[in-house]
């Protein structure tokens, strides 16, 4: 029973292998290179998930209010931390209203409405954030009375904005986000 077992596995790690292998292969050699040499050129790459431990993890608390497109905010439009720190972002979405879902997006300074417009395409499914260079981190979609974590490095010091993607909102619901 085991060895048949084992033999299984072996076929389906061979398989696994030449299946790779060959989706690689496939690729153009230049479609490869320059997809790799773009992404390196444009931005330096930031990872949200390479947190140091031994950073000091800076709680921020933002609220987003309102009820209508015309009331609807966030608390601040500023927001300042430390380079090298660890941000603790907490969403608070206060409104009641069930047309307010809100998110909070952290983008490349000047590319708000960008990633904005680019998030209706995205749709619902991807919380109307795109797939993009220009997104760092962004928390989940929060409906009225709900409330979103995310922690993530602070980027290298410098302006960034925040922005929520749900359609019609970057707006009004954007601001600062500066590393210093
Ligand atoms: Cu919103």
């Amino acid at each position: 029973m085991r060895t048949i077992s084992l033999l299984l596995l072996g076929s389906i790690l061979t398989l696994t292998i030449t299946s790779c292998g060959t989706k690689e292969a496939e690729k153009p050699e230049k479609e490869r290179i320059n997809s790799a040499d773009l992404y390196e050129a444009e931005k330096p790459a930031y990872d949200a998930a390479a947190i140091n431990p031994d950073a000091a993890v800076v709680p921020i608390t933002i609220i987003a209010d309102g009820n209508t497109m015309v009331e609807m905010k966030y608390d601040q439009k500023e927001i300042k931390v430390k380079a090298g720190t660890t941000v603790q972002l907490t969403l608070k979405n206060n409104s009641t209203d069930a047309s307010m879902p809100h998110n909070w997006v952290l983008v490349h300074e000047g590319t708000a409405e960008r990633v904005a417009t680019a998030g209706i395409e995205a749709g619902k499914a991807k919380n109307y954030v795109p797939d993009s260079k220009d997104v760092l981190i962004a928390t989940t979609m929060t409906g009225p009375g709900e409330t979103a974590v995310i922690t993530f490095p602070a980027p290298p010091a410098g302006k960034y904005q925040f922005v929520c993607t749900y359609p019609g909102h970057w707006s009004i619901m954007n601001g600062e986000f500066i590393v210093e």
